[in-house]
C-alpha cells in the first residue's frame, strides 16, 4: 500500500533533476540526446562510429551509462571525444540525478551535442526524463520484429528509431516493414533510419539527423 507514494517521490525528484539539467543545457547551448536500446543492440559501436564521423563537423561528448565497469567509456574515448562514465550501481536505467553528477565534469559550453548512452534495457530507461531534447532508440535486426509490440513504452517515447545491424538482414528472420509498422502504430510520428555500424549504411543520415535536430532545438553549430 505504501509503494505508490514512494514511486511518486522518486519520479517527482527525477522531474526536478531533469528540469535542472534542462536549464543547464539551455544555458550552454548544447543539444542533448538520450540514446536507449536493449543490451547489445549496438549503442557503443554507434558512438564509436559517430565520434569519427563528427570530426570537423560537430563537437560532441558522450556520457556512457552502465550498471558496472567503464568498458564502454574506454571504447569511445579511443576515438578522441570526451567521455564520462556513469555507473548506476545496480539500477536498470540512468536517472536525472546520476546524470547531474557527470555533467559537472563536462565543459558543456564547448559542445554542439551531448549523447547519453543509457543502460542497456528496453523498459526502464524510457520512464526517466533526463532533461534531454530527444529520446532515440536502437532496435537491431537481431532482436526480433516483435519488440515494438512487446515493449511499447520506449517506442512511444522515441522521436527516432534507428533500425540497426542492417548488414545482418540476409541472415536473420526479421521483417523491417512489420517492425516499422508496429512501431508507428504506437507512435505515428516516429522517424526511422536504417543503419549499419559495420558497413556505414545510414551513418550520413544519422549525423545529418543530429545536425537538423540541433538546429531546430538549439540553433546552428558554434563557431
Ligand atoms: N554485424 C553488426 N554487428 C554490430 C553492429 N553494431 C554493433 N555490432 C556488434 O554488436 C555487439 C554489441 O554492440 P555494442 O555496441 O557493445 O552494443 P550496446 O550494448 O548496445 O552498447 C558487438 O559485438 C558489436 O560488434 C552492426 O551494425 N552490425
Ligand atoms: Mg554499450
Amino acid at each position: 500500500m505504501s509503494e505508490i507514494p514512494v514511486v511518486r517521490d522518486v519520479l517527482d525528484d527525477n522531474a526536478a533533476g531533469a528540469a535542472a539539467n534542462r536549464a543547464r543545457f539551455a544555458a550552454a547551448g548544447v543539444y542533448v540526446m538520450n540514446l536507449m536500446s536493449g543490451p547489445g543492440a549496438g549503442k557503443t559501436t554507434l558512438m564509436e562510429r559517430t565520434a569519427v564521423a563528427c570530426r570537423g563537423r560537430l563537437r560532441i561528448a558522450v556520457v556512457a551509462g552502465d550498471i558496472e565497469t567503464r568498458r564502454d567509456a574506454d571504447r569511445i574515448a579511443r576515438h578522441g571525444v570526451p567521455v564520462e562514465q556513469v555507473n548506476t550501481g545496480g539500477a536498470c536505467h540512468m536517472d536525472a540525478r546520476m546524470l547531474e553528477g557527470a555533467l559537472s565534469r563536462i565543459d558543456l559550453a564547448s559542445l554542439d551535442a551531448l549523447i547519453i548512452e543509457n543502460v542497456g534495457n528496453l523498459v526502464c530507461p524510457a520512464e526517466f526524463d533526463l532533461g534531454e531534447h530527444d529520446k532515440v532508440m536502437i532496435l537491431s535486426v537481431t532482436e526480433g520484429a516483435d519488440k515494438p509490440a512487446k515493449y511499447p513504452l520506449m517506442f512511444s517515447e522515441a522521436r527516432l528509431m534507428v533500425l540497426g545491424k542492417t548488414d545482418l538482414l540476409p541472415y536473420v528472420d526479421f521483417d523491417p516493414h512489420a517492425a516499422i509498422a508496429d512501431a508507428r502504430t504506437l507512435n505515428p510520428d516516429l522517424e526511422v533510419i536504417r543503419l549499419s555500424s559495420r558497413t556505414g549504411e545510414g551513418i550520413e543520415d544519422w549525423i545529418s539527423w543530429i545536425e537538423r535536430r540541433r538546429a531546430s532545438r538549439v540553433g546552428g553549430t558554434k563557431d
